[in-house]
């Protein structure tokens, strides 16, 4: 029995569109160079994800980041892989990464007009900067400004979503082809969906909004069915699922972090970012995401992000309290 699947001789591959979206921009190229470069970035990654076992690469790396988390080899690997690849596109100037407490401003003979930021095993953003002398002030810029952002799942397969601000493509990485092949085009959230997300270990510690809204979704007032509940404790999993099923991924502000956990410039921009472009919400519970102008390259903000009926019940119950306090 032969197989009979045709082999497919023009699929988009995501170098391919890469190229395609900077012709339409007519722009310099720098983009282009930029995309691909990261790409490589995520395809070695990918690699060391799937060998971590083999490799010894589980575990501590004896340190800790900006946030305080245990710096782990992984995340060691990946955001040297990161950066050299970056800085060898000829494209940026200030690098903003969660592993490095300040901005990385790239040498002269290598720079570029793009800023990027990132968690080298999460999102990562790129922004255009001003002509001066490139320093850390350039990366506080809202996330308004983002040319291009998307992250990296890496699971069963290595998955990219993208945006450069037409609307957001999957992409799955073909290890056959070594090349990440389009398998989703111009991605739309639900209006509203059935799950919740988020860490209800913290329920003691929630604000009256989080606490009334989550009674809501467990308790529905309308007789509706109750929400489902799911957490996987990695953002961008978990903001992933939000995008592709629709429904609520919150990490709010509560008494433990009063500005919440998550870092604004390389985690909560970028998939705010991705869940605008799909048609989803993305609010620090008081703005917008994209609206915050920063004030620190690792600052933090409260994030709840999703389906857009989903994320407008909630800032009702934030309405609600507001004028109840
Ligand atoms: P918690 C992972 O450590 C991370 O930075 C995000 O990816 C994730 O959404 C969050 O922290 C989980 O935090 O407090 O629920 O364990």
């Amino acid at each position: 029995m032969t197989d009979r699947s045709p082999f497919e001789t023009d699929m988009l591959t995501l170098t391919r569109y890469v190229m395609e979206k900077g012709r339409q921009a007519k722009g310099t190229g720098e983009l282009t160079q930029l995309l691909n470069s990261m790409l490589t970035a995520i395809k070695a990654i990918s690699s060391a994800v799937r060998k971590a076992g083999l490799a010894h690469l589980y575990g501590i790396a004896g340190s800790v980041n900006v946030t305080g988390d245990e710096v782990k080899k992984l995340d060691v690997l990946s955001n040297s892989l990161v950066i050299n690849m970056l800085q060898s596109s000829y494209s940026t100037c200030v690098l903003v990464s969660e592993e490095n407490k300040d901005a990385i401003i790239t040498a002269k003979e290598k720079r570029g007009k793009y800023v990027v930021c990132f968690d080298p095993l999460d999102g990562s953003s790129n922004m255009t900067t001003s002509e001066d002398e490139p320093s850390e002030k350039d990366a506080l810029q809202c996330g308004r400004n983002i040319v291009a952002a998307g992250y990296a799942l890496y699971g069963s397969a290595t998955l990219v979503a993208l945006s450069t601000g037409q609307g957001v493509d999957l992409f799955m990485l073909d290890p056959a082809l070594g090349e990440f092949v389009l398998v989703e085009k111009d991605v739309k959230i639900k209006k509203k969906g059935k799950i919740y997300s988020l860490n209800e270990g913290y329920a003691k510690y929630f604000d009256a909004a989080t606490t009334e809204y989550v009674q809501k979704k467990k308790f529905p007032e309308d007789g509706s069915a109750p929400y489902g509940a799911r957490y996987v404790g990695s953002m961008v999993a978990d903001v992933h699922r939000t995008l592709v099923y629709g429904g609520i991924f919150l990490y709010p502000a509560n008494q433990k972090s009063p500005k919440g956990k998550l870092r604004l410039l390389y985690e909560c921009n970028p998939v705010a970012y991705i869940i605008e472009q799909a048609g989803g919400l993305a609010t620090t519970g008081t703005q917008p995401v994209l609206d915050v102008k920063p004030e620190a390259i690792h600052q933090r903000v409260p994030l709840i992000l999703g389906s857009p009926e989903d994320v407008q019940e909630y800032l009702t119950c934030v309405q609600k309290n507001q004028a109840g306090s």
